[in-house]
């Protein structure tokens, strides 16, 4: 396996080297190749060399828009193909652009996903990256390099709006009532305007660059994860009655707008969201950035709250999908998507923009609120043909939607089938705008720009895949190898597969793309090579 690698690298540093795209793929994948003769040595040095050349000729800086939704699945937007609910603006993006059917977050959950793609670094390198409390501290250090920072030093404007859970404050949890900080101003973000945690834990409220928005200074706001607060606040367990929408697992603690949460909180009531108000504010915040960054070019990082529980969309979307509020949620973020793309034409900044659309893991129904996403979804299917969905090893869990359009510059109407992971983009962006990722940083993101940019690139070497219970995946090339676990096989409460098996598990995804055959019994010489791939990559520094 390492000599086939070996080869496959050095080809592919040729590749690169030949359409002159940055040094540090080929940096990076040089380093990568364990075999290392001094003749690979020469030949990457003599290539790095000619890279370099390639890398600084024609950086550009275009804007860029990352569109960051949540729990959306492969199937759940239309021009996936299994999609019941019709997502025209979405599906517009693929016609201008790339649609791409292999592109994989990190993490089946959102904090290690987000972890990634801002730091380069796969989140199981380092502790505590799992689904972060809605009171937990800062989780990316702030004293290396994000990919917020390198748009910065590329002389962007950037700016971080909507879900955020990556953590805020310093340890011991952050100071609600003050300056909010460590947070995104610390890793890279000019601005900020966020929902802290996820839409269904507490504290909810929006924070602009690192206050609560709002907030009236006699009504502090304390949060706990831990009891309640104020024993005679109702709660969702005590007081269902009171609730517009009940849960059906946890997210029976704090009310906030008729709906319960996770986590406790109480004070700051004229600070609180509004959660059908939450898209369009989302999508003002992102137009008031666009607008406030005419001087230079702008990253903007707009993370969704849709289609995350609670799916509460607003009225003027209520009971047009006919699937309920999961459906209903997806017409919402559409209808952003559309919203972004108008905007950014009306201001004449389309030719001069890429957007990309993703997801942070795969579709889930029933996530903690009797919604009727499970007895709505007639033939829809979120995740596609995958297996699993969000939480899982198998590839629903991190196969998902990963549109890129970039007008007059990326190949326009393509389907890439070509195999990445979102970590790249952190090189590949930086390939684009001209900057250098010095050792260390983004250790594990490589450049593909001409794959996103579907002008003939070449796939990944190999993604990895991380559950929920921390048990990993690799792919490599068809194959994929799913590392033993004691996990649990499924997630009672959301009814999700979650691919975890006592056993080696061996798939050929070109043949089998649903996981249903493991064939790890007949090639135990596969499974071998797969798993020291894997081990390999653990124990790279
Ligand atoms: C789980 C929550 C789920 C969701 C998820 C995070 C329970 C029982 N389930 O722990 O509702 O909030 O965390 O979702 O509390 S994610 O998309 O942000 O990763
Ligand atoms: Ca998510």
């Amino acid at each position: 396996m390492d000599k086939v690698q070996s080869y496959k690298a050095k080809e592919n540093c040729f590749y690169k080297a030949a359409i002159g795209f940055n040094s540090q793929p080929c940096y990076t994948i040089c380093r990568k190749v364990k075999t290392f003769s001094p003749l690979t040595a020469l030949l990457c040095l003599l290539l790095f060399s000619i890279n370099i050349q390639g890398q600084v000729k024609q950086p550009v800086t275009p804007n860029i828009v990352l569109i960051y939704t949540d729990d959306v699945g492969f199937g759940d937007i239309s021009c996936n193909g299994t999609s019941a609910v019709q997502t025209p603006n979405i599906d517009n993006l693929a016609a201008n652009g790339v649609r791409f059917t292999n592109v994989h977050t990190t993490s089946a959950t959102c904090t290690p996903s987000r972890f990634s793609l801002l730091t380069g670094a796969y989140a199981w390198r380092k502790k505590g990256t799992g689904i972060a409390p809605g009171d937990a501290a800062l989780i990316i250090p702030t004293d290396k390099q994000t990919l917020p920072k390198m748009l910065q030093q590329a002389g962007y404007r950037t700016g971080a709006v909507g879900k955020w859970h990556l953590g805020l404050g310093p340890q011991g949890g952050p100071n609600w009532n003050g300056d909010i900080k460590p947070g995104p101003r610390e890793i890279g973000f000019d601005y900020s305007f966020l929902l802290p945690a996820t839409g269904d834990r507490v504290p909810c409220v929006y924070v602009e660059n690192q206050r609560v928005v709002n907030l009236d200074g006699k009504d502090t706001i304390s949060v706990s994860y831990n009891a309640p607060i104020n024993p005679n606040e109702p709660t969702g367990k005590s007081n269902p009655e009171l609730l517009k929408m009940q849960p059906s697992h946890g997210h029976n603690m704090s009310i906030v707008n008729g709906v319960s949460r996770i986590g406790y909180m109480t004070g700051g009531k004229s600070a609180l969201w509004v959660d059908e108000e939450i898209a369009d504010v989302l999508v003002r915040q992102s137009v008031k950035f666009i607008d406030d960054s005419k001087q230079q070019p702008f990253f903007l990082y707009l993370a969704t709250h849709d289609i995350h529980v609670p799916r509460m969309p607003h009225s003027r979307f209520v009971g047009k999908s006919g699937m309920g509020p999961r459906g209903d949620a997806i017409l919402q973020l559409d209808w952003t998507v559309g919203a972004i793309t108008n905007e950014l034409t009306k201001r004449k900044l389309s030719g001069k923009t890429i957007i990309i659309f993703t997801s942070d893991n795969g579709a889930v129904l029933d996530d903690g609120y009797k919604d009727g996403a499970v007895e709505k979804i007639g033939k829809h299917q979120p995740n596609g043909m995958y297996r699993g969905g969000k939480y899982s090893a198998f590839e629903a869990g991190t196969l998902v939607p990963f549109i890129l359009s970039w007008p007059g510059k990326a190949a326009k109407g393509k389907t890439s089938n070509v195999l990445l992971s979102q970590i790249d983009l952190y090189a590949s962006l930086a390939a684009l705008t001209g900057q250098t990722i010095k050792t260390g940083d983004a250790p594990d993101s490589e450049n593909h720009i001409a794959s996103f940019l579907n002008k003939s690139g070449k796939p990944r070497m190999h993604v990895i895949e991380q559950s929920i219970n921390n048990t990993l995946s690799i792919i490599v090339g068809a194959w994929k190898y799913i590392e033993p676990s004691d996990g649990a096989a499924i997630n009672k409460n959301t009814n999700t597969e979650l691919g975890n098996l006592k056993m080696p598990q061996l798939y050929n995804l070109s043949t089998d793309p649903g996981e249903k055959n493991n064939l790890a019994a007949q090639k135990p010489e596969l499974v071998k090579a797969l798993k020291e791939q894997l081990e390999q990559e653990k124990n790279r520094k």
